[in-house]
């Protein structure tokens, strides 16, 4: 347990009427513009509309735990033993030389935002971290859940994926975290090959009891360690597709019941997601299971609870999210993408699995929709009313897209992704583009984890305040929409657009944190540098 969670200085002070600070909070004025579009006789009639909002920040950051399930896997002990070779400042001899812990990786702690010019006329960039008090990784409070009872320090090796000059160092901070707490297994929702691992378990097939065991133990990590604020994170095997059965997972008293009956439909992730929320506590989601089934938003809503997901968006889909937008707003047309990958960690062990893989099919494949659907001098629109064979809505011309995976034990967690974008050009030209990424798979994926907590606890502080219809400062959204660029299938307000450009993703987030700070959105206009 790191004993602090105290508000840091704050860095950066916003002198504008727009933005007043008091010991508890910093408040600002913001202005909401867009546009208003009509189509009428043919023409688009677009009338500008602003409206204005307040924001209200807590400046005193929450003593603030992170606790995972499916802390024992390659992510969680590799994120455990990061943050301690961070707190510990221990440094390891690599066959480069001596390395130093770092947050590399980190959007929160290694990319910045520009606040504006100085009087040269040069862009000034700070730390995203220090647009607002956000927690330090060092500060969190770690700590979980695995059905594999491995202590921390073993798992770390198990995992094959540190230094073994910094495993053998901080082998003994790993080992006082400990054996992780016993968890829920329902070996219908992972791969059968994970059976072998599944020896601590919290026992009995009641899942009412274990909801309540789940309530108690975040309660009681709470307690334990004068947490304020536990955010509750799964990073444990990617789960099969619950369906969604009308009277079982559709509503919220639905969900309840169904759990209180033991329904054969509710998996783990959901009902740690049912504790979190019936807890107060924020649930995100890094697998790409559908977790969230309508009744556990519904949920969040009634609770003012937080949940966010769906899976770590780390590399390959990372990189397509911002090269389909590329080809597709310079006005070239993906015919088709072909993605490949394979690993050798036990996430691709699950994932060799049918079900499984196609929970993760469905999050890798769902990346360039909205750019697709953006550009339609590219690609048709559907006919109106039109249906797919699905039943639902079409969805009118489509690059081919598939994506495949396979376990190749040998590789470890250095995981190979191939991708092919073929695509159409001036007249009838043709051009290919073949990327080839390997990468330490959670080497990627534990710094968005970090990223995804503690923006998570932020937003809990942020409150804000609908100028001419609000009275009082209410909360966020239940569904976090401003933690999609760690996201690769992005968990929105029912009924609002997905975005997943990552650029888009990227600026959302920067122009929210600016404006809960009282400053307008990053401009590229650049005016001055364009006029005389
Ligand atoms: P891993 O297989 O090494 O770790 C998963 C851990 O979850 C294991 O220790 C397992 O025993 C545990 N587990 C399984 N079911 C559980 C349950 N019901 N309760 C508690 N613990 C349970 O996998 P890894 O590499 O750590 O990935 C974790 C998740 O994150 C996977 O779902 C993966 O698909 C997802 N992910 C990983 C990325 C990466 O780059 N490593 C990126 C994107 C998503
Ligand atoms: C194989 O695809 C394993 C997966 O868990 C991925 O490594 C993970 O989802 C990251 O995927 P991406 O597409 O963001 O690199």
């Amino acid at each position: 347990v790191h004993p602090t969670a105290v508000r840091r200085p704050h860095a950066i002070t916003v002198q504008s009427e727009n933005t007043a600070y008091t010991d508890e909070h910093i408040t600002s004025k913001f202005f909401n513009r867009g546009a208003e579009v009509k189509l009428t006789e043919g023409q688009y009639l677009v009338t500008p509309t602003v409206q204005e909002y307040q924001f209200q920040t807590k400046r005193a950051i929450s003593k603030t735990g992170l606790l995972m399930i499916g802390v024992g896997g390659n992510n969680g002990s590799t994120l455990c033993a990061t943050i301690l070779a961070n707190r510990h400042n221990i440094t390891w001899h690599t066959k480069q030389g001596i390395q130093q812990p770092n947050y590399i990786g980190s959007l929160l702690r290694a990319s910045t935002v520009s606040l504006g010019q100085d009087a040269t006329g040069a862009d000034v960039h700070v730390p995203i971290s220090d647009v607002l008090p956000m927690v330090h990784p060092n500060d969190l409070v770690l700590g979980g859940w695995d059905i594999s009872g491995v202590t921390l320090d073993k798992a770390m090796q198990r995992a094959q994926v540190l230094d073994y000059d910094l495993q053998r160092q901080v082998a003994p901070h790993m080992a006082l975290l400990g054996k992780p707490l016993p968890s829920i297994y329902y070996p219908d929702f992972i791969a059968a090959n994970q059976e072998a691992r599944a020896d601590n378990l919290i026992p009995g097939e009641d899942k009412q009891a274990h909801l309540e065991h789940i309530r108690a133990d975040i309660r009681r990590l709470k307690a334990e360690n004068g947490l304020d604020r536990a955010v509750v994170f799964w990073t444990a095997n990617t789960e099969r597709y619950a369906d969604i059965i009308p009277g079982i997972n559709d509503t919220a008293d639905n969900l309840l019941a169904a759990i209180r009956a033991s329904h054969s439909e509710v998996s783990p992730s959901t009902i740690f997601a049912v504790a979190a929320i019936l807890e107060g506590e924020p649930f995100v989601n890094g697998a790409p299971q559908n977790t969230f089934v309508p009744g556990v938003i519904e949920l969040a809503e009634r609770q003012k609870s937080f949940i966010g997901g769906d899976d770590l968006k780390s590399g390959q889909t990372k990189l397509k999210s911002v090269l389909a937008e590329f080809l597709v707003n310079a006005g070239i047309k993906p015919l088709s993408i072909a993605s490949y990958n394979h690993l050798g960690n036990n996430d691709g062990h699950n994932l060799s699995a049918e079900r499984q893989f196609k929970s993760k099919e469905i999050s890798k494949s769902s990346v360039v929709d909205d750019m697709v659907n953006a550009n339609r001098l590219l690609y048709k629109a559907p006919e109106a009313g039109a249906k797919g064979k699905d039943g639902k809505d079409a969805k009118g011309e489509h690059p081919d897209h598939v994506v495949v995976i396979k376990y190749v034990p040998a590789v470890g967690d250095s995981k190979r992704a191939i991708d092919e974008y073929y695509s159409e050009i001036f007249c009838g030209g043709r051009s290919t583009i073949n990327i080839f990424n390997e990468c330490e798979d959670s080497l990627l994926a534990t710094p968005l984890i970090l990223d995804l907590a503690i923006l998570t606890e932020l937003l809990t502080r942020v409150q804000y305040r609908k100028v001419g219809t609000d009275d009082e400062f209410k909360p966020l959204y239940s569904v976090l929409s401003l933690l999609s660029y760690m996201l690769k299938a992005p968990l929105v307000k029912p009924g609002t657009e997905v975005i997943n450009s990552l650029n888009r993703q990227r600026n959302a987030l920067e122009s929210f944190l600016k404006a809960c700070v009282g400053l307008e959105g990053s401009s590229d206009l650049l005016l001055e540098t364009r006029i005389w």
